[in-house]
């Protein structure tokens, strides 16, 4: 993932290098690189736009500060516009103040949902939680046993009281599970929905009525990370179709242009909490924007050199304003 990104931007930035002034065509330039390189990547246009304004606005002052030269000033107000691009700080899960604390997951078929329910379950019951898995996907062939296949490696319980596979009343489950999870105390619920190839009415129906039976605490929309740009109109269709609290992002370990990642937040306007990397459950972590944009720029050294020099540099200033 994002290995192009990544490639580009070391490319666009070598070029600075060594540059003891930037003029304003030097900006420009290095602007339209990198607008081309995060289009090139599948970032959603809108993103783009605002991404490259806000880095053309900071890095006109790049010639003013004075710890860093004029490349490092602009590689560091890169590396932070991709924070901000990826949520700013890592957002914890919100629980509910009496427990249960519900989970509903939503997303498009074959985005990760019930990997994801396993892997989350298995993290949290990690965390000392005693979390409930809920079928609710009576759709798919072989939903359920997949979900229960999952919840016996998570060592964790799986509610299935319908067979599925086009069998039961989904929101009939998700409702009976609350009080499944009140009686046998477990102070999560992990409610796994159906997905559909594309966006349909009849899902969002489905998951909404699922939403009001529940009342979940996070509904978290899973995007596969491999999809382009459709990635855009799916989120907002979540967004608008059912309301969603937080985005997972799942198949980081592919090796897709990492538009998806770049895009979901801004366009949601909700924060990516966990991303999935792998088919296994422990192929799983909380999202760490700033983690993220490190890798993305693929340039650890050099984001460590210009916190040194920044340092040096505070050091320097305070030193002088003493003596
Ligand atoms: N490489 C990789 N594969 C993943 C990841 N997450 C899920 N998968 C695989 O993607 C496929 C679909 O995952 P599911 O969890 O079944 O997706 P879903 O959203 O529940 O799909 P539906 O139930 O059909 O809506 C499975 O083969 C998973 O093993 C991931 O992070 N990386
Ligand atoms: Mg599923």
């Amino acid at each position: 993932m994002f290995d192009t990104l990544s490639d580009r931007l070391s490319g666009i930035f070598t070029k600075l290098r060594g540059k003891g002034r930037l003029t304003d065509a030097d900006i420009d330039a290095t602007a339209r690189e990198i607008r081309l390189a995060l289009l090139e990547a599948d970032v959603a246009l809108p993103v783009v736009k605002s991404f490259i304004h806000r880095l053309k606005e900071r890095s006109r002052g790049a010639n003013v500060a004075q710890a860093l030269n004029p490349a490092q000033q602009v590689i560091k107000i890169v590396h932070e516009e991709l924070i901000t691009v990826l949520g700013g700080e890592a957002r914890r899960l919100n629980f509910a103040k009496q427990p249960p604390t519900v989970i509903m997951l939503a997303g498009l078929q074959g985005s990760g949902k019930t990997t994801l329910a396993g892997k989350l379950a298995k993290w949290l019951k990690g965390q000392g939680s005693q979390p409930l898995l809920v079928a609710a996907d009576l759709q798919r062939p072989n939903a359920v046993n997949q979900l229960q296949v999952l919840g016996e490696r998570a060592g964790v319980e799986v509610f299935a009281p319908q067979p599925g596979n086009g069998v039961g009343d989904p929101i009939a489950v998700a409702r009976e599970s609350i009080e499944h999870a009140k009686r046998h105390m477990r102070d999560i619920v992990i409610v796994d929905t159906a997905g559909r190839l594309g966006i349909d009415t009849e899902m969002m129906a489905q998951a909404a009525s699922i939403r009001d039976a529940v009342e979940p605490d996070e509904i978290i929309f899973v995007i596969d990370a491999m999809v382009g740009q459709d990635a855009v109109a799916t989120a907002e269709a979540f967004r608008d179709g059912v309301g969603i609290t937080g985005v997972v992002l799942s198949k980081l370990d592919g090796d897709a242009r990492g538009g998806a990642a770049l895009s979901v937040r801004e366009v949601t306007g909700q924060p990516i909490l966990f991303a999935s990397t792998g088919e296994k459950l422990e192929d799983f972590d909380v999202f760490h924007p700033d983690r993220m944009a490190s890798r993305i720029l693929g340039m650890g050294d050099v984001l460590t050199l210009i916190e040194q020099a920044e340092q040096a540099f505070d050091a320097d200033q305070k030193e002088k304003m003493t003596a």
